[in-house]
């Protein structure tokens, strides 16, 4: 088995990756767990044109019948989006979805992973995994902070999820050797909301700063992390903060009450966010979602110039 036999890059990404022109990854849990059905495809389906709009090439990630598909035709958009019960498919879930040719949608982990194989520079998406609430307890971090510390990409969301304890998991990207940037803010983005409060200590103001940032990562060698670029959702388009607390410490409580835990707790606070906040907090996920699509591909045409 070699690498080309398990992930393969579209005819488009391919000839793209070849003429060095700009491309975008984007994940595919969002689509497949993080958003509702039907709207994770039309989301799916707009995030793309985003991206071409900007100059970029999509390359949305996942894997299907055991291959690391970079980059999907609409039928295989449509798969990812519709199919019941589709694996979550972390970077340690590759090996045996490769082997015994299944199929997922990559969380952040796998998709970063599969994209710095493939070349790809930039990566875009809602808000990274971290550290979980009552982490004390359960050891719950998200594989995406291991798998960014180990991979040489830009990835650009609105910081991590509020579902999670942000001061640890700041904590651990630094620990880590995550380097951590907010894109015209001193203060770390808070995923629904503008921001979270925290201070971030590395401002960026263009998207030729991202990617004068990894090419001096990659000019002093020896670090293969990522870069995160943190980009708030606009204070106009942010969940109403008030609601968004409330609803989460129901979201919470239900959670601890159900007994959720694992790979199931994202999409679980996710859904009931949705529902508690009559989808209002499906329009500033999504509002920060496309900011960041538009963002990456602006940052992928500014690495492309220089080559
Ligand atoms: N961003 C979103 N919605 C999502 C996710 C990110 O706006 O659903 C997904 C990503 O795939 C991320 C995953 O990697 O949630 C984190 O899951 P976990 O906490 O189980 O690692
Ligand atoms: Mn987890």
């Amino acid at each position: 088995m070699s690498a080309d036999a398990l992930i393969r890059p579209s005819a488009e990404v391919a000839d793209a990756l070849a003429r060095r022109a700009p491309v975008v990854a984007l994940e595919s849990t969002i689509i497949s767990h993080g958003l509702p059905r039907p709207r994770n495809l039309q989301v799916a389906v707009e995030l793309e044109e985003i991206v071409r709009e900007a100059g970029a090439v999509p390359a949305t990630i996942a894997v299907l019948d055991g291959v690391a598909r970079i980059g999907l035709t609409r039928e295989e958009l449509e798969r990812v989006a519709a199919e019941p019960d589709l694996r979550k498919l972390g970077m340690r879930d590759l090996p045996p979805a490769a082997a015994l040719k299944a199929s997922g949608a990559t969380t952040v982990s796998a998709t970063s992973f599969l994209a710095a194989r493939a070349g790809v520079r930039v990566f875009a998406t809602g808000g990274l995994g971290g550290v979980h609430r009552g982490w004390t307890e359960d050891q719950d971090e998200s594989a995406d902070l291991d798998a960014l510390a180990r991979t040489g990409i830009v990835v650009v969301c609105a910081g991590v999820k509020s579902i999670l304890d942000v001061p640890a998991t700041l904590q651990r990207l630094e620990t880590r050797g995550v380097t951590v940037t907010g894109y015209r803010t001193d203060e770390f983005p808070g995923f629904y909301l503008h921001s979270s409060g925290l201070p971030v200590e590395w401002r960026i103001d263009t998207p030729a700063e991202a990617a004068a940032i990894a090419r001096a990562r990659d000019a002093l060698g020896g670090f293969d992390s990522a870069i995160v670029v943190a980009n708030p959702v606009p204070k106009e388009l942010q969940l109403d903060p008030d609601l968004h607390d409330r609803v989460l410490a129901q979201a919470l409580e239900a959670a601890e009450r159900d007994g959720i835990k694992g790979q199931a707790i994202t999409p679980y606070l996710l859904d009931f966010l949705v529902k508690g906040t009559d989808g209002a907090s499906l329009e500033a996920n999504l509002a920060a979602v496309r900011g960041n699509v538009r963002l990456a591909a602006e940052i992928a045409a500014a690495l492309a110039e220089d080559r």
